[in-house]
Order: structure tokens, then C-alpha cells, then sequence
């Protein structure tokens, strides 16, 4: 059997003038999941529409899609044509799982959650020649589960082509995060048994890992076995973390030290607001009355750079809330942030009260993209919600702010990897977006892994040298 597997791309991701880093970071972990579940003797091919152009004269027996919201249109577009031609195509991913009526007329089959129960059960229908419309996720586990097919990724194309998961989902409930439409009928927040992730862990070539866990350190034993098994492993990585964890893993089993001995130098941090009345309206009340500061300090303390995300345009936000955020951001050193602009992803809580309200602006999800406002803000126009945003990036990664970030680091080791950190994302994209063309980008980890890897505190950490 000849299985394709396809992530569309959302247009701009293919533009032929301007191709941002940011898609050519990660490969499509999803899809090499589920073709692990492929016996040898079946061919497997993986397209990644970032990353290479997608060709479709070609005749698989069977097409796989996973669909975001963003590349929502294009991955229909691509159904429909290979439906046109007689072959099989199966629809899943978090867009399919929040709006299954819509993609339905696109796909012989759809897929609602996640594909680690329904794939293989798909497979075993399939080739039985009884494939139903529908299989929904409902047996949650990642017990069994095959090694991912990384031998399909085309690592030169990717600047992180070691991004793994060792868990799924979160322990917590945000208005507006996908997580709980997505897990919806199951558990929510599984792991995988220590012992296979660090196999897998050990199948990474080369230094860097990115974790992209949602929570990395949600489970506290899994995390500190974890690390455990790291230690000596050489490894330098990057991963998320909420702001909660980071304060209580001051005590037993001090899980932030021990991820920083095993190589942790640059955590994602959902700060999402500075403003209590936000937070308390998205429910994301594990970051309430806790002290930013405090857990910034704890991780710079510790080695470990900070990436904040920020979102704009909550019903208590108004149109100061951009220069107060950026303004804090800098004051704290943070190194990175990514600013969002609040999105309503059809089936949170959040989608439901806007839809409720009458609110939502239009339902064009190529706009969903959390950088247009696709909803009327409470406090402000769509208009100054996405100026505001657009000023919040402008003056975070304007040159003074990152010298006045970098400042503010006790030494200069820690302040030239702050500056060299914060700039090489945004103030080089015209340098990235030469090095893709060139096909090049694989060349430029080398340059990430040094940035990571000089760290203020390389004492607390002599195994990761
Ligand atoms: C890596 C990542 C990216 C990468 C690349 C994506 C990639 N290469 O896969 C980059 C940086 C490019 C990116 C960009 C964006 N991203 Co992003 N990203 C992620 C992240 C952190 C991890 C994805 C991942 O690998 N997950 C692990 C794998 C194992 O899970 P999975 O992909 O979901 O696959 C499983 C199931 O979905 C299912 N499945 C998937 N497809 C199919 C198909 C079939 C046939 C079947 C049976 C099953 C199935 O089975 C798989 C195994 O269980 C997620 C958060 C998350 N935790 O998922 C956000 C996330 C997907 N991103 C999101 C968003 C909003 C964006 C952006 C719009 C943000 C922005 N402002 O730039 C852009 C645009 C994305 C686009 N191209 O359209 C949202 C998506 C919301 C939505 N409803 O679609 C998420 C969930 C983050 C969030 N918390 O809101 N992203
Ligand atoms: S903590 Fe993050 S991943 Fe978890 S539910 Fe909230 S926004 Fe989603």
C-alpha cells in the first residue's frame, strides 16, 4: 500500500517573496506518529507544504491531511482534488476535531482527537475494504506506541528537526486553548512511560531537543524521572512550562534544577496576561496571584532563558496594554516573546461565549491566526487591537529594548547571549529568509546550539558541556 501524508500550508508559508523562520522550525511530528503505525512493506511518504512544494500527479492508495485552522482551506482544496481522482483521503487533526460537519464533505474519512487509537483501527478497516466516515478518539494512552517514523522527515529542511512529545495535552482548563475541545471524550493529559521517551530520545542524533509538550513539567514524577535519565546525556533543549510549575518546583524534587543539570536553557512560559482581571475572565486561574517576577528570576537564576507569550485584546485589556506589557517584559529580561492576538478557535469556551454575544467578526479561518482580530474587543476597535499588537513586537524587538533586556543580566556572558538570542530572531528575518531559499538552514543550528549553550551558569550544569 502507498500512504501519503500531507501538512498543508497556510499561503503565506509559501510565499514566493518573504518566507518567515518560523515555518521551517518544526517537522510534522503528528504525521510521522501515525505512519509509524505502517508495516514495513508499505510505502510512506511525508509532505510537509512549508518546507517543499506538494506535488499531486501522483496515485497513493491512501492520503492522510492534518488540518490547523489556518491551513484549513488549502487542506480541503487538497482533498477534494485527490478525491476528484479516486483516492482515499482521511482528514484528522485539531481543526477536523473542532468542526467535523465542515470537514466531513471533504474526506472519505475523518479522525476527532488524537490519532494514536483511531489510525490503527482505520488501517485494520481499511485494508478489510470496510473504512467507516468516522472513527472518534475515546481509548487514550501512549502505551505500545511505535517509534516515530523519523526516517520520513528530511531533516536539512528544518532549524529543530529533533522537536519530540512525551506527552499529550495539560493538566489545566483555558478559556481559550483548543486543549479541552480536543480531548473531549478521554483523558486529557497522558504521558508516555519514562523509559520510552528516553529511547526515543536516544534515536535523536546531533545535541539540540525541543520539546513541544504543552506542559512539560504537568506531571512532577514523570518530569523528574525524566531528567533523571537525561543526566549525561549531553543534550541541550528547549521546552514550555506555565508559570505555577516553575514557582513550586522550588521545592522537592526541585524539578526546574534538575532540568537545567540535564541541559533545559530556554523555557516557553504562558504568562498571557499582567492583568489579574484577564486572567481570572479565560480561567487560567493557575496564574493568578502568582509572582512573574519571581519565576523569572528562578529560571534566569538557574541558566534559563525566557520565552513569554502575551495575549491581547481580553474584555479587561484596553488600549494601554500593549506598552504596559512590553514595558514589563523588557524591565524583566525576558529574551524572547511571542505576542498573540486572542482567538476564538471554534469549540473552546471562549468561541462559544463570542458566538453567544455576537461578536465574532467573521468566520474566514485563514484569518485565525491570532495576529488579525477576528472578534470586537471590548475596550477597543479590531483596528487599534491590531496596531496595538504589531507596536507590542515593533518596541519588544526594537534595538534599545534588547540592549536595555540584556542590561539587566548580572553578567556579560548572560547579556551577550540575551542580545544575540533576542536579535538573531527578529532583527536577521531577512538573513533567515535567504538561508531557506538557499536551503540552508540546517547549517544555522550549529549558531542556535552555541547561543543555547553559553550559559551564565554553565557551573550548575558541568555534564552538559
Ligand atoms: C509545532 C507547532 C507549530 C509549528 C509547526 C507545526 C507542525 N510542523 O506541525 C509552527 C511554528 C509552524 C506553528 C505555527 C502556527 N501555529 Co502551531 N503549534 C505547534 C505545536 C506546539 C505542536 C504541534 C505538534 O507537533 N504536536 C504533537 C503531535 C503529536 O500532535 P498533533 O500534530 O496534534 O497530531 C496528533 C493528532 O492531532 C492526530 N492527527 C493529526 N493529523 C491527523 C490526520 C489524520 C488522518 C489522523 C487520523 C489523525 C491526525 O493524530 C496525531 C497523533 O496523536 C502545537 C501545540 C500542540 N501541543 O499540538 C501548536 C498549535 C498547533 N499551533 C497553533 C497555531 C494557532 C499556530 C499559528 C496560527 C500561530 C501563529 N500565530 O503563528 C501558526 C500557523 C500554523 C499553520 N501552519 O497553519 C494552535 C492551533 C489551533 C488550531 N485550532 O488549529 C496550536 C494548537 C497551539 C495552541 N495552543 O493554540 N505551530
Ligand atoms: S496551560 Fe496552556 S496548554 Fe494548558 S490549557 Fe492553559 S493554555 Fe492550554
Amino acid at each position: 500500500m502507498f500512504v501519503k501524508f500531507i501538512l498543508p500550508a497556510l499561503t503565506e508559508a509559501t510565499s514566493p517573496l518573504f518566507r518567515p523562520i518560523k515555518y521551517s522550525l518544526f517537522p510534522p511530528l503528528g504525521l510521522a506518529t501515525l505512519a509509524a503505525y505502517l508495516p514495513p512493506e508499505d510505502r510512506a511518504v511525508l509532505t510537509d507544504e512549508h518546507v517543499e512544494k506538494l506535488r499531486m500527479d501522483d496515485a497513493p492508495d491512501l492520503v492522510a491531511i492534518e488540518v490547523y485552522i489556518t491551513s484549513a482551506r488549502r487542506s480541503y482544496e487538497i482533498a477534494d482534488r485527490y478525491r476528484s481522482r479516486g483516492v482515499f483521503v482521511a482528514l484528522g487533526g485539531l481543526h477536523v476535531t473542532s468542526l467535523p460537519e465542515e470537514a466531513a464533505p471533504h474526506a472519505d474519512a475523518i479522525f476527532t482527537g488524537p490519532g494514536d487509537d483511531t489510525w490503527p483501527r482505520f488501517l485494520a478497516d481499511f485494508r478489510a475494504g470496510r473504512p467507516a466516515p468516522r472513527y472518534d478518539s475515546v481509548r487514550r494512552t501512549l502505551l505500545g506506541a511505535p517509534p516515530i517514523r523519523r526516517d520520513l522527515i528530511q531533516r536539512h529542511l528544518y532549524l529543530v528537526p529533533n522537536s519530540i512529545v512525551v506527552s499529550r495535552g495539560c493538566p489545566y482548563v483555558c478559556d481559550f486553548c483548543y486543549k479541552e475541545a480536543f480531548f473531549q471524550g478521554g483523558r486529557s493529559f497522558y504521558t508516555q512511560t519514562v523509559d520510552d521517551a528516553l529511547a526515543e530520545i536516544e534515536r535523536l542524533p546531533g545535541r539540540h531537543l525541543y520539546f513541544l509538550d504543552d506542559h512539560l513539567l504537568g506531571n512532577r514524577r514523570f518530569a523528574a524521572a525524566l531528567f533523571e535519565g537525561m543526566k549525561g546525556m549531553g543534550r541541550i533543549w528547549q521546552a514550555a512550562g506555565t508559570v505555577n510549575s516553575i514557582l513550586e518546583t522550588a521545592v522537592e524534587p526541585r524539578l526546574l534544577e534538575k532540568a537545567a543539570d540535564c541541559g533545559l536553557r530556554s523555557l516557553f512560559v504562558g504568562f498571557e496576561s499582567t492583568n489579574r482581571a484577564s486572567l481570572e475572565e479565560q480561567r487560567k486561574y493557575q496564574n493568578l496571584d502568582r509572582n512573574y517576577g519571581a519565576a523569572i528570576r528562578r529560571l534566569h537564576g538557574l541558566g534559563i532563558m525566557v520565552n513569554g507569550s502575551f495575549v491581547f485584546g481580553m474584555d479587561s485589556d484596553d488600549a494601554g496594554v500593549f506598552d504596559q506589557t512590553v514595558e514589563w517584559a523588557v524591565g524583566q529580561g525576558i529574551e524572547t516573546a511571542t505576542f498573540h492576538i486572542l482567538t476564538p478557535y471554534p469549540g473552546t469556551a471562549l468561541y462559544g461565549r463570542m458566538e453567544a454575544q455576537g461578536r465574532l467578526l467573521h468566520r474566514n479561518w485563514d484569518l485565525y491566526d491570532t495576529r488579525h482580530t477576528v472578534f470586537r474587543p471590548a475596550k477597543m476597535t479590531p483596528a487599534q487591537l491590531e496596531e496595538g499588537y504589531w507596536r507590542a513586537y515593533r518596541s519588544f524587538y526594537r534595538w534599545r529594548a534588547i540592549v536595555e533586556g540584556a542590561m539587566t543580566k548580572p553578567d556579560w556572558i548572560g547579556r551577550l547571549r540575551h542580545f544575540a538570542y533576542a536579535a538573531g530572531w527578529k532583527k536577521f528575518e531577512p538573513l533567515w529568509d535567504a538561508v531557506l531559499r538557499l536551503k540552508r538552514v540546517a547549517q544555522m543550528r550549529p549558531v542556535l546550539e552555541a547561543v543555547l549553550r553559553a550559559s551564565p551558569t554553565e557551573s550548575l550544569s558541568p555534564r552538559s558541556r
